[in-house]
């Protein structure tokens, strides 16, 4: 069934049968303090203020019954995907691998990778473990989203400007479709998330479109 969703900068026509929501890293260790966020120095408190938001735009795939990927940025344990000069960069009072108060910084199994439990993935809902920023960088995104038959994406989760766009820009040379719901991302930084809005949506779309949750959801109900 075709809906068309009213979106920056133009309506995104979406196939419901094709379409997929992916929330990228609402983890721990981005929106508490004591994780990796919070040791370069991040105020959590603007992307805490988005759990209910994604959390509403998750009920309503679910009620939908589309599938729902969640992403995680984390490193095996041994670090041995985590390049030299992602984890030499910027002076965190924590690098990752360090042990800190949600256990060792970004790295897979320990409280700070897990996903908020506000937004726990639910059975049959997929778990990316992403090394890089970009969700398809070494994962098997791509594979999936084929396997599901999804083609058009709403996206969500943090930051806006890192792994968010990156991820739409990866989606985007792969031939996919992505709105980004406006107000179920944040960055640590507010004018970064504005700029990136703007980015995504200028020149007819180049990365993407934005609408906002509710906006999103009564068109696809
Ligand atoms: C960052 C992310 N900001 N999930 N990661 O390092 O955006």
């Amino acid at each position: 069934m075709t809906r068309r969703i009213p979106a920056e900068p133009f309506p995104f026509v979406v196939d419901t049968a094709a379409l997929g929501l992916v929330v990228i890293d609402m983890q721990r260790d981005f929106l508490e303090a004591g994780g990796f966020g919070s040791s370069l120095g991040n105020d959590t408190r603007p992307l805490r203020a988005i759990i209910p938001t994604v959390r509403r735009l998750l009920d309503g795939f679910r009620v939908l019954g589309r599938p729902v990927i969640h992403t995680r940025e984390c490193h095996r344990p041994d670090l041995s995907d985590c390049p030299g000069a992602k984890r030499s960069r910027g002076r965190p009072c924590l690098r990752i691998g360090d042990l800190g108060p949600l256990g060792r910084v970004l790295v897979a199994g320990e409280p700070g990778s897990e996903i908020v439990p506000e937004l726990a993935p639910r059975p049959g809902e997929s778990v990316i473990d992403k090394p890089g920023k970009g969700a398809f960088c070494r994962t098997g995104l791509d594979d999936l989203l084929r396997r599901l038959g999804v083609r058009q994406l709403v996206v969500a989760g943090v930051t806006t400007e890192v792994c968010v766009q990156t991820t739409m820009r990866e989606a985007n040379d792969r031939g996919y479709e992505c709105l980004l719901a406006a107000d179920a991302t944040a960055s640590y930084v507010p004018g970064f998330k504005t700029a990136t809005l703007s980015m995504i949506t200028a020149q007819g779309a180049i990365v993407g479109w934005t609408a906002l949750t509710g906006t999103i959801l009564g068109a696809l109900q």
